[in-house]
């Protein structure tokens, strides 16, 4: 008999929805919203529902496998995990346990998933990855100018009168928020969206501003412009609460709107208008990740931070510079799950960065990589050298529930449980601030097992298994420790599945920000602490005709690798049938210019690689610009990180995944 169970989507995802999940004869047979969930109320996108076809799949690995001779062949548990605790105690006892490093990203949003590090920590500290492919430079630059990076709750979206989304295809990406996009509209809020690409989100916009990729914080540094120009900023939040000011001010009558308008390829009378948008209070901006993905990403978010301080949107109902919620991940006890003070050694490497300091990398040389929820051959930049990187080290360990790219350059493949199969509970640093809890809900297929079973045998392995003996209750319990004076307890999330978390719901209302100087800094104390300037500044991408001229000669479109719809990065691919064809998708100048129609089958190159796919012509996308979606596997056509640059970006914990030039042509 059919029985239905709430449950929580594990995807790294803005929205973090509630499921009800169908079981009968112990599978998983459909997966649906949870209509009582608060925030993301029934709705669930097709990724979700996904999951019943990723935990069903006949890929799934179900046994350890073991290289031998270039062949993967089953191996018993106990001879895989004997085998790598046993390397792991000869490299600690030899050459030290900083020649393991660990290679991970966030594939799964379960607060459990966590305890990779309390694993690594407790065995002596690793190689460990520091920065964000994600988010990472926004993130920082958002530390900087408010000390933290904060959102407003969901529905506070009501109190707004006009919304900007500034580079989130939140059609594709964050579906409640699009939901709630359309219900605001209707009841009179103005939506205006900047973006290259005239999404899905763009179609519903009251004004669509394109501008050139890379180049919004130079757009925001005009829109204060004008502000200034015509009078309108808020004089009082600038006087009593920022730091910096007359920085800001000199850097803005460093340019002409004119010499703004040519740089951003957007019109002085857009800018203006978009001055008397910021004005007209209050005002929202909900920022995506896409745009601080440059050289420069870390001074755009810090630009666009400024221009909703400047036009007093900072603490308000309905304002905000909403970009990550960073409250969420902060209510829980992580050094109590992570126990980071156990490590006796530490080194980190960029994450952007992990190949090339891998190739690098001596005293000691890299002898072991871990690599948990992630899947770095094709998710991390410039593909051509991860490949070499991973090649070079004697052993490759991959947690995984398929055979991916990562994967296939392994040496042991370790099979993990999806969601479904263990207990966990959810949430995303994102956008709203609600936990889902996740019970187990069916037994995992073959010798499949989660990964905490993972860590915790090989913790009795290596002689710390005190360390893990600990009852999953008493793990989740521990996690929520501190939450237990706001009535937050693991017996009331599991009663109840979904539960709000106490944070501020308008942040920043008192004007008490966690900066050095207690105010909002346009000049930033802590980057300059940081010993790097922080100052705004005019910052323009890398790859681009101001600062690589004869690049740009050779390489002359923008290459965008934006998330794709169908699946969450690299997650989905293998599910979606086997018609799949890489699209490259051009701006029609590019079609014009070249001669390229719909269908014709194309090289996308530059310096670190290429890519092979079929045209699709944008009609509305920014001239010069091409899109590839990102997460495709080899034998789909290979990941559009063979194009990519590893840099980092200003502040040096974000990607530059997005500051990419390319050139295209047909081939037979
Ligand atoms: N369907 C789907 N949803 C997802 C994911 C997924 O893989 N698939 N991944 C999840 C994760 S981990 C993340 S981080 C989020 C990301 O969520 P988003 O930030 O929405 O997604 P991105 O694809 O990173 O970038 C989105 C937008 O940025 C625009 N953009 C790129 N460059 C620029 C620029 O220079 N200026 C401006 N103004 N816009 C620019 C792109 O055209 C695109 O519309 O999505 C989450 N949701
Ligand atoms: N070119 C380009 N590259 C990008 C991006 C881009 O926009 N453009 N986006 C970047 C962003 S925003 C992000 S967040 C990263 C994401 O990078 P990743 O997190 O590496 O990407 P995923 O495809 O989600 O892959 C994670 C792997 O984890 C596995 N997995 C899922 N659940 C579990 C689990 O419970 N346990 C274990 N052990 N494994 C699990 C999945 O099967 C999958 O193979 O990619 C980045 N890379
Ligand atoms: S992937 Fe995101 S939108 Fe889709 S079901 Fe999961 S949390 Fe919801
Ligand atoms: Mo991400």
């Amino acid at each position: 008999m059919a029985e239905i169970r709430k449950a929580a989507c594990p995807l790294n995802c803005w929205d973090s929805c509630g499921f009800n999940v169908t079981i009968a004869e112990g599978k998983v047979v459909k997966v649906e919203g949870d209509d009582t969930h608060p925030i993301t109320r029934g709705k669930i996108c097709g990724r979700g529902r996904m999951l019943e076809k990723r935990t069903n799949s006949t890929e799934r690995l179900l046994h350890p496998l073991k290289k031998i001779n270039g062949e993967f062949v089953e191996i018993s548990w106990e001879q895989a995990l004997g085998e790598i605790a046993e390397k792991l105690r000869t490299i600690k006892e030899t050459v030290g346990t900083t020649a393991v490093l660990h290679s991970h990203d966030y594939a799964n949003n379960g607060i459990l998933k966590n305890l990779d590090q309390r694993f690594f920590n407790c065995y002596g500290g690793v190689t460990e990855l520091y920065g964000s492919l994600c988010w990472g430079a926004g993130i920082e630059a958002q530390k900087w100018d408010f000390g933290n990076a904060y959102s407003h709750e969901p529905d506070d979206i009501t109190n707004s009168k006009n919304i900007v989304i500034w580079g989130r295809n939140v059609a594709r990406t964050n579906m409640h928020l699009y939901e709630r996009l359309l219900e605001a509209k209707k009841q009179g809020t103005k939506l205006y969206v900047i973006d290259p690409l005239y999404n899905a989100i763009a179609k519903q916009a009251d004004e669509f501003i394109t501008v050139k990729p890379g180049m919004d914080g130079i757009l925001a540094a005009g829109i204060m412009k004008e502000i200034l120009r015509l009078g309108l900023e808020d004089r009082d939040f600038i006087e009593r609460s920022t730091h910096g000011f007359t920085d800001l001010m000199k850097l803005l009558d460093g340019i002409s709107l004119e010499k703004i308008s040519e740089m951003t390829e957007v019109s002085c009378e857009a800018i203006t208008q978009l001055a008397y948008v910021y004005s007209d209070r209050p005002t929202a901006t909900y920022m995506g990740l896409g745009l601080q993905r440059y050289k420069n990403g870390g001074n755009t978010i810090r630009l666009i931070d400024a221009l909703a301080a400047v036009s007093g949107n900072i603490g308000i109902p309905g304002g905000g510079a909403n970009y990550a919620n960073l409250q969420v991940g902060q209510s829980f006890a992580f050094d109590e799950l992570t126990l980071s003070h156990r490590k006796q050694e530490n080194r980190q490497f960029s994450i952007m960065k992990q190949a090339e300091e891998i190739l690098k990398a001596a005293d000691p040389a890299i002898q072991m990589i871990v690599v948990s929820c992630g899947n770095p051959l094709t998710q991390v930049p410039d593909t051509g050298v991860v490949k070499r990187a991973f090649s070079s080290v004697p052993t490759v360990v991959v947690l995984e529930q398929f055979m991916t790219d990562t994967a296939l350059f392994a040496d042991y493949v370790l099979p993990t449980t999806t969601a479904f199969e263990e207990e966990d509970f959810y949430y995303s640093s994102m956008y709203h601030h609600y936990i889902n809890y996740g019970p187990k809900l069916i037994t995992a297929p073959g010798e499949a097992k989660s990964d905490l079973w993972i860590w915790t045998q090989l913790a009795a392995r290596l002689g710390f298994g005190e360390d893990f003996s600990f009852t999953r209750d008493e793990w989740l319990r521990m996690t929520l420790k501190p939450l237990q004076g706001a009535g937050i307890t693991l017996e009331k999330l599991k009663d109840q599945h979904t539960l709000e978390l106490p944070v501020e719901k308008v942040p920043w209302c008192h004007r008490k920000f966690q900066t050095p100087s207690g105010k909002f800094e346009f000049t930033s104390l802590l980057g300059e602490r940081k010993g790097m300037n922080g100052l705004l500044t005019l910052a323009v991408p890398d790859e681009s005709k101001w600062e690589s001229p004869s690049l740009t000669k050779i390489y002359p479109y923008q290459l965008l690798t934006i998330h794709p719809m169908r699946s969450n990065h690299s997650q989905n691919y293998h599910l979606l049938g086997n018609n799949l064809k890489l699209k490259v998708e051009i701006a029609s100048n590019i079609a014009e210019e070249r001669g390229f129609s719909n269908g014709d089958y194309v090289r996308v190159w530059n310096d670190r690689g290429e890519v092979k796919g079929y045209i699709s012509i944008l009609s509305k996308a920014h001239p010069d610009t091409i899109n590839i979606d990102e997460g495709i596997w080899k034998r789909f056509g290979g990941s559009v990180n063979q194009l990519t640059s590893s840099r980092e970006s200003d502040n040096g914990l974000g990607s530059t995944l997005y500051d990419c030039v390319v050139n295209v042509e047909k081939v037979n």
